[in-house]
C-alpha cells in the first residue's frame, strides 16, 4: 500500500504542553512521523508519495469557517498582541457562560480550545493544513481504486471537533477524509478509532448522522482524557441514533479484553455494510506508551492489522497518537504489514 507523507509536519513543533501540574516537552513531536516513515521504508511497505492539494473546502465541509479562519491567523494575532513563545489557552468557557467570541486573541484561544495540550506555533496552520491534505490524498487513492492507503498524518486529528482544537489535534483528518469519501459518492463509511483515547471530535462531528458509523475502543473517560465524552451510553442522536458505538475499557484492561472488544467492533462494522473503512490509527495502546494504560505489545499490532483485513473493505489508515518514539515505527508498520499479509489471496 502507498503511504502519503509531507515534510510540512515538522512545522508543528511545540515547546510544551500542560501535563498534570507542569509544562513538559510536547509528547506530540516531529520525530514521531520521522520514525514511522523510516520504518515504512525499512520494511518496504510500498511507495511513499507526496499529498495533493484538495483545497480548503474539503476542510470546511467538516469544520466551521470561523474556526478555520481563527486557526489560520491565530499565531500572528498572538504575536501581534505581545504573546511570547507558543500560544496556549489560559481557560475555557463553561456552559453557564456566554458563548460570545472575545475580541482579544487570548480570549479567542480560550474560546476555540478544550485544553492546554495543543500549542499553536508559527507553523501550526501550515502543518495542520498539510496533514488534512495527506488524509484527503488517501481518500482520493481509495476513490481511484486502491484497496488500502496509509495517511501518515501529523499533527493528529481525532480530538479536534467542528469548532475546537484539543489533545494535540487541530483539524480532524479522519473526519475530513470520511466526509470527502461521502462527497465523492460513497454512501456509508465506517470509522474505527483504535487510538487509546476516545475520538471525541470525530464522534461529535458525525453524532447526528447515519451515513458515517463511528466505533471507538478507548480508555474509560471516567479515568482518562478526554473525560467528558466516550461513554458507552453515547449512541448518537436523531437519525444518527445507533450509529455511534463506544467501548470504554478500564485502565489495565488485558490484551485479551482489548481484542475481544475489537471483534465486537468489527462485527458491528460488518453489519453496517459500509463501502469503506477509515481507521483512526493510534498506537498509544502500546504497553510502553508514556501517557496511556493499555498493554498491547509490538506483536499485537501485527494481529490488529490481520483482524482489520478481515473486513475486506477499501481501508484508509489515518495516523493519530502513539508516543513511545522508540517503538512507534515498528508498531505502526506492524499494523500495516499484518493487514497486507492476510489480505493476499490464499494460494490455490
Ligand atoms: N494524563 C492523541 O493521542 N493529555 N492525543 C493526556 C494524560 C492529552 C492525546 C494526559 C492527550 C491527548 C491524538
Ligand atoms: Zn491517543
Amino acid at each position: 500500500m502507498k503511504t502519503i507523507y509531507s515534510d510540512k509536519h515538522r512545522l508543528q513543533h511545540g515547546q510544551a504542553e500542560l501535563f498534570g501540574n507542569k509544562l513538559v516537552p510536547c509528547h506530540e513531536r516531529p520525530v514521531r512521523a520521522d520514525a514511522i516513515r523510516a520504518r515504512i521504508e525499512e520494511v518496504k511497505l510500498g511507495p511513499i508519495i507526496a499529498p495533493g492539494d484538495f483545497g480548503i473546502n474539503a476542510i470546511t465541509a467538516v469544520h466551521a469557517r470561523d474556526y478555520v479562519e481563527f486557526l489560520h491567523g491565530a499565531w500572528e494575532a498572538w504575536r501581534a498582541a505581545g504573546g511570547e513563545g507558543d500560544a496556549l489557552p489560559c481557560c475555557t468557557p463553561m456552559p453557564d457562560m456566554s458563548r460570545r467570541l472575545p475580541t482579544s486573541i487570548y480570549g479567542k484561544i480560550a474560546y476555540y480550545s478544550f485544553d492546554a495540550t495543543a500549542p499553536i506555533t508559527q507553523g501550526t496552520w501550515e502543518a495542520a493544513y498539510a496533514s488534512a491534505q495527506v488524509a484527503l490524498t488517501g481518500a482520493d487513492l481509495l476513490i481511484k481504486g486502491d484497496r488500502a492507503a496509509f495517511a501518515l498524518c501529523r499533527p493528529p486529528g481525532h480530538h479536534a471537533s467542528r469548532a475546537y482544537y484539543a489533545g494535540y489535534c487541530f483539524l480532524n483528518n479522519a473526519a475530513i477524509a470520511a466526509q470527502s469519501l461521502i462527497a465523492r459518492g460513497m454512501k456509508r463509511i465506517a470509522i474505527l478509532d483504535v487510538d487509546y483515547h476516545h475520538g471525541n471530535g470525530t464522534q461529535s462531528i458525525f453524532y447526528d448522522r447515519d451515513d458515517v458509523l463511528f466505533v471507538s475502543i478507548h480508555g474509560d473517560p471516567n479515568e482518562d482524557y478526554p473525560f467528558f465524552l466516550g461513554h458507552a451510553d453515547e449512541r448518537g442522536v436523531g437519525k444518527g441514533e445507533g450509529y455511534n458505538i463506544n467501548f470504554p475499557l478500564p485502565h489495565g484492561a488485558t490484551v485479551k479484553e482489548w481484542f475481544n472488544t475489537l471483534a465486537v467492533s468489527l462485527e458491528a462494522i460488518r453489519k453496517y455494510k459500509p463501502e469503506a473503512a477509515v481507521i483512526s490509527l493510534g498506537v498509544d495502546t502500546y504497553a510502553g506508551d508514556p501517557i496511556s494504560h493499555f498493554k498491547l505489545d509490538s506483536e499485537d499490532f501485527l494481529r490488529l492489522g490481520e483482524r482489520l483485513s478481515t473486513l475486506r473493505l477499501p481501508t484508509l489508515f489515518i495516523m493519530e497518537g502513539g508516543y513511545n518514539v522508540d517503538a512507534i515505527g515498528m508498531n505502526v508498520a506492524n499494523v500495516l504489514m499484518g493487514f497486507e499479509e492476510t489480505r493476499k489471496p490464499a494460494l490455490a
